[in-house]
């Protein structure tokens, strides 16, 4: 082997370990589970529960007082329609934050979705820590609230002949809605050991899973329906979804924060960097 190459083969591999070392971890993650009080969602295909808050959620420019959980991978404002009505038809007609949705299926009993609010001054430190990491310029970041939602192992949706061995592949990944006194925030973590598959079956089609957020129809012209703001963090490539654990806005690999809304105006979502 010619000394260039041995050469290259250092940088491949230390590039490697500094990418390692700085991906966010499943480890990392905000603590989660019954012992961190979280409640479960019942297992199932396209599963949903209403959490009232404590504290106001700024999304765009609304305020809203619950949030409800679904199966497959997204957090809305308002009650979800039937996962056929969004799926493969993105945006969908009502307010998301998806943290990385597909036809996801938890009804094996070993995928399961997680959820909480939490004010806890632990809790809070870290939500702190990472919004001020990816807003180094903006003044400190004061939250008083968050909902955590943790989506561990679940599954993609497949047609029951097709086995539920322990062959399927599953993803880990969490999403926090933390809001300050007039503005909240979606942070967004995928520990690249949790995340085994880019896409899920719909229609017939395999299509990538999708993150963003999305304010669904809004009141248009002679108050006819349209579709609100969008805003994507992955395209309809599965290599953009692979980047979700590799690549990061925030200055942690595997972790994306974003302004997700402000009172009483809001201007848009936008990458951090
Ligand atoms: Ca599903």
């Amino acid at each position: 082997m010619g000394l260039k190459r041995r050469g290259w083969l250092v940088w491949i591999t230390l590039l490697a370990l500094v990418v390692t070392v700085n991906c966010v971890r499943w480890s990392e993650l905000f603590q989660y589970g019954e012992n961190a009080g979280d409640r479960l969602l019942d297992p199932g295909n396209d599963q949903t529960q209403e959490l009232p808050l404590d504290k106001s959620m700024y999304f765009y420019d609304g305020s809203f007082d619950s949030v409800y959980i679904n199966t497959n991978g997204f957090v809305a404002t308002a009650e979800p329609t039937a996962e056929s009505e969004y799926l493969g038809k993105m945006p969908a007609s009502f307010g998301m934050i998806a943290a990385l949705v597909g036809d996801l299926d938890t009804s094996d009993g070993v995928g399961k979705v997680y959820y909480r609010q939490d004010a806890s001054p632990a809790l809070l430190l870290r939500v702190a820590e990472h919004v001020t990491r990816a807003f180094p310029q903006d003044e400190e970041a004061v939250p008083v609230h968050a909902v955590v939602v943790t989506w561990e192992n679940v599954a993609p949706h497949e047609a029951p002949s097709r086995g539920d061995g322990p062959s399927r592949t599953r993803n880990t990944f969490q999403l926090v809605v933390a809001s300050m006194e007039t503005a909240s925030y979606a942070i967004l973590l995928y520990p690249a050991e949790g995340m085994q598959f880019l896409s899920t079956p719909v229609g017939g089609a395999s299509e990538p899973c999708q993150a963003g957020f999305s304010k669904g129809l809004v009141k248009g012209w002679f108050w006819r329906a349209t579709q609100g703001p969008y805003y994507r963090i992955t395209t309809r490539d599965e290599a953009s979804v692979r980047e979700l654990s590799e690549a990061t806005n925030s200055g942690m690999r595997g972790v994306w924060v974003y302004e997700i809304g402000t009172y009483p105006f809001f201007a848009a979502v936008a990458p951090v960097r």
